[in-house]
């Protein structure tokens, strides 16, 4: 029950570091946008073992949990173990499991000036069941941390295991804001490549310097897309059954699905299957996770359709499980299936999973568009035919714009209004037709019968026009 208090208790603790550390380093950038800055340095660190023990894989090269705990190969008899952690920042170490033989194993952390460990201060050396609260550091002047292991020739009971991190304040290092190349910008003192299909000028200051390439569209700053190939519109769901609470953990939204601690979340008797899914990739990523070890588990299962009848396995874990893995769907297995199950008794801290969409988006072809009568369709677009022009609807490609009636010229180009004293009916490219002989029209009229007769003369419109008798006249 320690073990687990402490779990938690060293979780939060080492969150709230790196969030300070995280607050540190956007508040210094915020502030500076000079040339020069101090910020924290960049991180080196490393966790090197050697002796007769089983160094794989329990070498890693960024902070985590070193464990020698229960199960074959792990903790031994006569082992002499050491594991040296080092970083430019602050190394600490904190038991977070520790049991074994009383006053024949034991586990001594040193803080080292060099790697050898030829100068040395004990911090602690510990044998039965250690103490798990004390937090072990490094210093400016002892940046090594060595951790040794030795058991004797009998017995061995369950081990230990150790967290290691980096501890704060970080150390400071003099950063020049670089001059980036075409097609880069600089944000937080460092060169970053435009999104594709965009570009930037030289010496480019943040982000939205970068413009969509042409043929290309999308905000500065991308992403920037083919009109034709857009990202598909997202399509997602979580589904929730069995024997427990599904709701409020079921969303048709990615975010987090909880069952940790308090009533009606993580309970005994419980089998509950979560099944996630998108027209994009799903991930799943713990943000904590702390079960009854061996006895309640977490399935995560990629499946290529809602049932789960054809599936692949992707976690099977109980206990405590890594929080930097990612669980994703691909395209053959578009579904995530998680199921939780535990005994009949005992009840830890539960899970807290992330659900997200993954990249790149899908492609989706636009449709070619059935264009409306006086448009018509080039590279899956609408555009409308020239002035005074129209084309039936459905029309694909401008050879279908003919001249309205009143209008001649040839198809898919400029229409001209027919001149007074003619007309065109009909659509299409034929010349204007001039008015029979004493009659007159208005540009661009349709009809023949638009043509009337001059002042003078008489006679039907578009029809004959004749000379008024000797003693008679006619006006308009
Ligand atoms: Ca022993
Ligand atoms: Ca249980």
């Amino acid at each position: 029950m320690f073990i687990y208090i402490s779990r938690t208790i060293l979780r939060s603790y080492v969150m709230t570091s790196w969030r300070r550390l995280l607050l540190f380093v956007g508040s210094l950038a915020v502030k500076i946008g000079s040339a020069h800055a101090m910020l924290p340095c960049p991180i080196t660190r490393s966790l090197a073992c050697s002796g007769t023990c089983a160094c794989t894989p329990h070498t890693a090269t960024h902070d985590r949990t070193i464990h020698l705990w229960d199960g074959p190969g792990m903790y031994q008899n006569n082992m002499n173990c050491q594991y040296l952690v080092t970083s430019n920042y602050i190394v600490t170490l904190r038991f977070i499991r520790f049991i074994v033989e009383r006053d024949r194993d034991f586990v001594t952390i040193n803080r080292c000036t060099t790697a050898s460990c030829a100068e040395k201060v004990q911090l602690v050396r510990a044998t039965g069941s250690a103490e798990w609260e004390p937090v072990y550091a490094s210093t400016a002047t002892h940046p090594f941390l060595q951790l040794v292991f030795t058991s004797d020739g009998d017995k061995v009971t369950h081990g230990w295991e150790v967290n290691w991190n980096l501890g704060l304040p970080a150390p400071m290092c003099a950063v020049v804001t670089p001059v980036c190349i075409s097609g880069q910008y600089e944000q937080a003192y460092t060169c970053s490549d435009c999104a594709a299909n965009s570009n930037s000028p030289a010496g480019s200051t943040g982000i939205t310097a970068c413009v969509c390439n042409a043929g290309y569209t999308g905000p500065n700053g991308g992403p920037c897309y083919n009109p034709d190939e857009m990202p598909c519109p997202v399509t997602r769901s979580l589904a929730c059954s069995g024997a427990c609470t599904c709701t409020p953990h079921t969303s048709t939204h990615d975010g987090v699905i909880v069952l940790q601690d308090g009533p009606g979340l993580y309970g005994n008797k419980m089998i509950c299957q979560y099944l996630v899914t998108s027209n994009y990739t799903v991930t799943l990523q713990f943000v904590s996770f702390l079960t009854e070890q061996n006895m309640d588990f977490v399935t995560i299962n990629r499946c290529t359709t809602a049932t789960c009848a054809q599936k692949i396995q992707l976690l099977y874990e109980s206990g405590i499980t890594s929080l930097s893995t990612v669980y994703a769907s691909d395209a053959t297995h578009p579904f995530l299936q998680l199921v939780f199950t535990t005994d009949s008794s005992v009840t830890l801290d539960g899970w807290v999973v992330n659900w997200n969409l993954g990249l790149p988006a899908p492609v989706c072809v636009r449709p070619t568009p059935v264009c409306i009568s006086g448009e018509y369709e080039r590279v899956n677009s609408c555009w409308n035919c020239t002035a005074n022009s129209t084309s039936p609807a459905g029309s694909t490609g401008i050879a279908s714009c003919v001249c309205n009636a009143g209008y001649t010229g040839p198809n898919a180009g400029t229409c001209s209004p027919c001149p007074v004293d003619t007309y065109k009916e009909g659509l299409g490219p034929a010349n204007c037709t001039t008015c029979p002989e004493n009659s007159v029209s208005a540009a661009a009229s349709i009809i023949n019968t638009a043509c009337l007769c001059k002042p003078g003369h008489a006679g039907e419109n578009g029809g004959t026009c004749s000379p008024c008798p000797l003693g008679k006249y006619r006006g308009n």
